[in-house]
């Protein structure tokens, strides 16, 4: 890619062959000696790659029969496999607002995407709760705590988080390109605008383009270019492609592709999907390539991960969208085919090559990992809800100080009807809220979530119920209520 920089009224733009126009502002003198006291101790570039609704078994590197990934498997063979990463949640804007605040999305009543925030509901067994549609201003993002470290950063593509007064630009990002309150595009195919769920959508900040541009090709060269403008200082770029979500869009040359490589028992059968998912793949080598040839491959920590598991519904003429096989269901339920995530993480000089960690991790884990990573102290101001995963990136065997993790998704979703979870060690504890039941599984033998033990080990059902009970209690999340025939909805007992 060809680029021009140009100096104009205190802000640096950069041209691309292709017209696109990037722009963001001039640094404080406090923010350029914060700068250079950063790059005097080296502190590392960060990429958090964030590719939506990736599943967990739709990386060849993850077990895909269909699906080609060389690049990410490549990224995995040089850098850290986890095979127990989670989401924060099983749909996106809650776990997107997790992995920015490193507070769990209960704490925060952010659990569910901002469309549905307020709008529970009223005709189902239990009425969910109203919850926060918009990340609000007061809490503090990585990207802030970065960027007052003197990093440049930038976020491109999904948001998700907010109305126009919620967008990137006020929580910490010097650069924003594509981000709206929309979960997705109408369209990845330029100019990427059309009706959608009932309203005209579009990516904004992608200037000109020109007829079978492909979005995720497009927010890529923002990427690139930010990398470029970030010169020799450290960046935060935040990739959030809007790929692999609905609209389940692929070139079409490639979809041809993979229809041709269906073969009747695959678990992966969906060639539009595949072809999203190469695309996706590409456009992440690309990254990697740039970086690399930037000479900035030895100081930079790479991130790979998705929001929430695969979408098993249809989409399209094809069959399911994906199968997050042996795992069950898929997003939207606590059932681990809606929460187990892809997570590779690339640290040259820390991470060793081609390391699998097996230790149940977070995507909450993210906003104190990066402070460690780049030596920042942890503000006496600040609480998390995550651990640093430097000790396990360090070495994959050592173990994180914590006993359980918890998930609370008080809505409705097609995969599930409102449940909170908790997995501690190998177990995992399933409580649905509109009748209190409960399912207990063995992860160790029984990934799939088969075989519910809540009868035959009722001690340790009940057990691991109390503490999700007072875990609840602890954040104060949020239950659904029943309708009475008068007066107001009294809220479930915990
Ligand atoms: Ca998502």
């Amino acid at each position: 890619m060809r680029l021009i920089s140009l100096a104009v009224l205190g802000s640096l733009f950069l041209v691309n062959a292709t017209a696109t126009v990037l722009a963001f502002p001039a640094r404080s003198a406090d923010a350029q000696e914060r700068g250079r006291s950063a790059e005097s101790t080296r502190r590392p570039n960060i990429v958090l790659i964030l590719v939506d609704d990736l599943g967990w078994a739709d990386l060849a590197c993850y077990g895909s029969d269909l699906h080609q990934t060389p690049n990410v498997d490549a990224l995995a063979n040089r850098g850290m496999r986890f095979t127990d990463a989670y989401a924060s949640a099983p749909v996106c804007s809650p776990t997107r607002a997790a992995l920015l605040s490193g507070k769990h999305p209960a704490r925060m009543h952010m659990t569910i995407w901002r469309e549905a925030a307020k709008t529970p509901p009223l005709k189902r067994k239990v009425i969910p709760p109203i919850t926060v549609a918009d990340l609000p201003l007061s809490i503090v993002t990585i990207a802030e705590r970065l960027k007052d470290a003197g990093y440049l950063t930038a976020h491109i593509g999904k948001w998700h988080l907010g109305d126009a007064a919620h967008y990137p630009e006020t929580q910490g990002f010097d650069f924003e390109v594509g981000g709206t309150h929309w979960g997705c595009p109408s369209t990845f195919f330029h100019p990427y605008r059309g009706m959608s769920h009932g309203e005209l959508r579009y990516v904004p900040g992608l200037g000109l383009g020109k007829q079978d541009d492909y979005l995720t090709d497009r927010l890529t060269d923002q990427a690139l270019g930010f990398i470029d403008a970030a010169k020799d200082r450290p960046f935060f770029l935040y990739m959030a492609y809007y790929t692999v979500h609905t609209p389940i869009e692929g070139k079409p040359n490639l979809v041809k592709r993979f229809q041709k490589k269906l073969r009747p028992a695959m678990r992966h059968a969906n060639p539009a999907y595949a072809a999203m998912v190469y695309s996706m793949d590409e456009n992440v080598g690309r990254i990697l390539d740039h970086i690399k040839k930037s000479h900035l491959d030895d100081r930079t920590l790479v991130i790979l991960t998705s929001d929430n598991g695969g979408f098993i519904n249809r989409w399209g003429p094809f069959p399911a969208v994906t199968n997050n096989a042996p795992l069950r269901s898929g997003k939207g339920s606590l059932y681990e085919g809606g929460i187990r995530v892809p997570l590779i993480v690339r640290w040259p000089g820390v991470t060793r090559a081609a390391a699998t960690c097996s230790e149940p991790v977070v995507l909450t884990d993210v906003y104190p990992t990066i402070l460690e990573a780049v030596d920042l102290k942890k503000d006496t101001s600040e609480s998390f809800d995550g651990f640093s995963w430097v000790p396990l990136l360090r070495d994959a065997a050592s173990e994180l100080p914590r006993n359980s993790l918890f998930w609370h998704y008080p809505h409705y979703y097609p995969t599930t009807t409102p449940v909170s979870a908790m997995r501690s060690g190998n177990w995992k504890l399933l409580e649905y809220l509109e009748d209190y039941r409960l399912e207990l599984y063995d992860l160790s033998v029984d990934p799939g979530e088969r075989k519910n033990l809540a009868t035959t080990n009722r001690a340790k059902a009940d057990q691991m119920r109390d503490r999700l009970h007072a875990w609840r209690k602890e954040v104060g999340a949020q239950m659904p209520t029943t309708c009475h025939a008068k007066g107001a909805p009294k809220a479930n007992s915990d």
